[in-house]
């Protein structure tokens, strides 16, 4: 077992002033230096998002786009500007295709009943996949039961990939919809996502990604996918928490009524006929979280100054490490070993449960989630109930999985 703290991408990426701009990360949990294993569920903060968020409360606190006065104007300029900055991220054509939601559930919840209601019917289909998170399962179940449309689930291997084939033979001209998720935050695993958009829409189906843990670890170019609509969540790369973005393609967005009636939305009302506001605006009802799309907009700056091909190669580094450190540990069974990965390992322990290990991690500084992961019909694909998942983010070292290996031992000698 390796167990060096040489930083092989130290020459591209300087780990230590990265880890300088996370406040957070300076503490001691139980005693020991807090060892942060779990970006998959949320990532941390660096200071410019932290500061980004009270200098609007400080100095720009205003309502968006209604007022004329000095802050509202600063306010919205803001606001639209971290607009900007996502439609860039995400490479969108168009700014009035990216709608700020309160996270990725939002989106695809929005899509689900926007465009759902007015394109499902009895006998039609939606293909997801085996690896969705209960995110993009739950929605289109509700909207199912809503329109007489069915719910088909192409297959996962043993291996945590996509079945291609399986996906195939469920696509027909039936399917209306496929939605999958671009990184698996169970397996870790990325789906070719541009195989699946053109194999979607030779099927006729439109396509929605769930790119919730894509968009931190990797460059996403929706244009280059060819999807239909992309989800993300700023608090999953490294912004503020209640805030996410919608991509949707301008030609659906137009189609699709509001998925919220209320402020914002509207261009005009009476009580016999509301003129529904232009794009994004018609998908934005009421008082948006504006500090958030203004801390969002700042995590943008972070990932571009840092650059998402640095981070894909430090974490890809990370994984191989971490997955080479976690094989050598007896009775340790890693679930989901996908050729293409990002982001998070899953593992189990043989006579350990997940709930009984983690707690003892915890006491050594390391935070690693353990449960099912929002992901209950994998769990069962893989014969388990739940894994321990240890997860990355751009600050993490080669140290950090040592300790972890360290610890999963120490665990073993008191729980076997
Ligand atoms: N996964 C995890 O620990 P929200 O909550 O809307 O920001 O993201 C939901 C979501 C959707 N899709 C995927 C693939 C996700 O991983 C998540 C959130 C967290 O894995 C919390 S369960």
């Amino acid at each position: 077992m390796t167990t060096t703290t040489h930083n092989s991408t130290a020459a591209t990426l300087d780990l230590d002033a990265v880890r300088a701009e996370f406040p957070i990360l300076q503490q001691q949990v139980h005693g020991k230096p807090l060892i942060y294993l779990d970006s998959a569920a949320t990532t941390q903060k660096p200071q410019c998002v932290i500061d980004a968020v009270r200098a609007y409360y400080e100095c720009d606190n205003a309502n968006v786009h209604r007022g004329v006065h000095t802050l509202s104007q600063r306010a919205t300029d803001g606001y639209e500007l971290a607009r900007d900055k996502v439609r860039s991220l995400l490479n969108a054509k168009d700014r009035a295709e990216i709608v700020f939601t309160r996270g990725t559930t939002e989106a695809i919840n929005l899509v689900a009943q926007a465009w759902g209601r007015t394109n499902l019917r009895e006998g039609d289909e939606i293909l997801i996949t085996h690896m969705e998170h209960h995110s993009n399962i739950v929605p289109w179940q509700l909207i199912c039961e809503q329109t007489g449309a069915k719910l088909k689930v192409a297959p996962v291997t043993d291996t945590g990939e996509l079945d291609l084939g399986g996906f195939k033979s469920l696509l027909s001209d039936r399917t209306k919809l496929v939605a999958c998720v671009h990184v698996s935050n169970a397996l870790g695993t990325i789906n070719p996502v541009e195989t699946l958009t053109r194999l979607a829409h030779d099927a006729g189906a439109v396509m929605l990604i769930d790119g919730a843990q894509a968009t931190p670890h990797l460059k996403i170019d929706v244009q280059a996918i060819g999807c239909d609509f992309y989800a993300c969540s700023a608090h999953k790369m490294y912004g503020p928490t209640g805030i996410g973005a919608l991509y949707g393609r301008r030609e659906l967005l137009e189609l699709m009524p509001p998925y919220q009636g209320g402020g914002e939305m509207i261009k005009s009302v009476t009580f016999e006929k509301t003129i529904y506001n232009d794009l994004p605006h018609k998908f934005e009802a009421g008082t948006p979280n504006i500090a958030g799309a203004i801390g969002f907009g700042a995590a943008v700056d972070f990932l571009n100054r840092i650059g998402l091909d640095r981070i894909a190669q430090h974490e890809r580094e990370l994984l191989d490490h971490g997955m080479s450190l976690l094989d050598q540990v007896e009775g340790l069974t890693q679930i989901g070993r996908a050729k293409e990965k990002a982001g998070a390992m899953s593992f189990i322990l043989e006579g350990m449960h997940p709930y009984d290990v983690a707690p003892i991690l915890d006491y050594a500084g390391l935070a690693v989630r353990d449960g099912h992961h929002c992901t209950q019909p994998l769990m069962e694909r893989f014969g388990v109930t739940a894994t321990l998942r240890a997860s990355l983010g751009v600050y993490n070292r080669r140290e950090d999985l040592d300790a972890l290996i360290e610890a999963i031992e120490r665990a073993r000698k008191m729980l076997v």
